[in-house]
């Protein structure tokens, strides 16, 4: 997969050279170019923001130095850039609805937001455009002039206001990069996790199987894979009842009876999530303290 991202600030993506993401960069498992916009302007400046139109606080990105900037990411790719009348007639999109077109996403907290489901999605594409703004948004104008060469979708991280969307991109590139066949090491842990079957993941511990007190569930030490898989699932519902109930009302003619059960009678679950160990004789435990 190739990805490029335009930045005003092209040092925030340099966390994508660590961990998996880096890792998958070195092992060529992903391309990933950052363009700095400046470098697309024109004036000794480098000026990329002006007053919005129609009046309201804060600057807008000016459209010309994105053109360029995009302009020159399809070069890049091989792609030639659209001709001018092609933009115009963008809507006669030629009849194979532009699969071979670079998706361009764009984070704004008025977008699509952005979920597993298209992250697994976007991480079947070749080629990926992270278009990060900053201000009060880019000119509404780029969008439309680049529906000629981009699949353009803007995205959002979800429902709270970022300052630009450099740090949507950081999390959306992870959350696609790993998804890229090789990239995670056991594929098997991409199947276990959050939203992977529509329910939020269950508790994990480790060693030491006593901690300052706290006990693991001792069903995770009984080796017994049956009631630890039930015990899991028991948990992954309860988390998912209590944190998303949205979620377990999309699952709803999914749940077996044994979900049912969990769901309804917390107390069923066998040891519930780690509590106090029970107190030494003569100690006082935490839980009455
Ligand atoms: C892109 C400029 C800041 C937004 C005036 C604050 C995504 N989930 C999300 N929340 N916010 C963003 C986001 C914010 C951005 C830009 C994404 C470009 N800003 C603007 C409008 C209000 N300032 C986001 N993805």
């Amino acid at each position: 997969m190739r990805i490029d991202v335009v930045s005003i600030f092209p040092e925030y993506l340099d966390a994508l050279g660590l961990s998996l993401i880096g890792k998958a960069r070195q092992d060529g498992l992903l391309e990933l170019n950052v363009r700095n916009l400046r470098d697309f302007t024109t004036d000794r400046h480098r000026t990329v923001d002006d007053t919005p139109y129609g009046g309201g606080a804060g600057m807008v990105m000016k459209p010309e130095p994105w053109a360029l900037a995009l302009e020159s990411v399809l070069a890049g790719a091989g792609h030639s850039p659209a001709t001018a009348e092609a933009t115009e007639t963008a809507a006669e999109v030629p009849e194979h609805d532009g699969a071979g077109r670079p998706v361009l996403i764009v984070p704004s907290p008025a977008g699509e937001v952005f979920t597993q489901s298209m992250a697994h999605e976007l991480a079947g594409e070749e080629h990926l455009v992270f278009a990060c703004g900053r201000y009060e948004g880019i000119d509404e104008r780029v969008m439309e002039w680049a529906a000629g060469s981009f699949r353009v979708r803007p995205v959002s991280l979800g429902d709270y206001v970022l300052n630009g969307g450099e740090v949507a991109v950081l999390a959306m590139v992870e959350a696609i990069g790993r998804l890229i066949p090789g990239v995670v090491g056991n594929p098997e842990s991409l199947v276990e996790e959050s939203h992977s079957d529509g329910l939020l993941e269950y508790p994990v511990y480790t060693k030491p199987s006593v901690w300052r007190g706290r006990q693991v569930p001792d069903v995770l030490l009984s080796g017994n894979h049956a009631r630890i898989a039930r015990f899991r699932r028991d948990e992954q519902l309860r988390r998912t009842a209590e944190r998303r109930p949205d979620l377990i009302e999309a699952l709803a003619n999914q749940l077996d009876s044994a979900d049912r059960a969990a769901l309804a009678d917390p107390a069923t679950a066998e040891h519930t999530a780690a509590g106090p160990a029970p107190a030494e004789p003569g100690e006082a435990s935490e839980a009455r303290s």
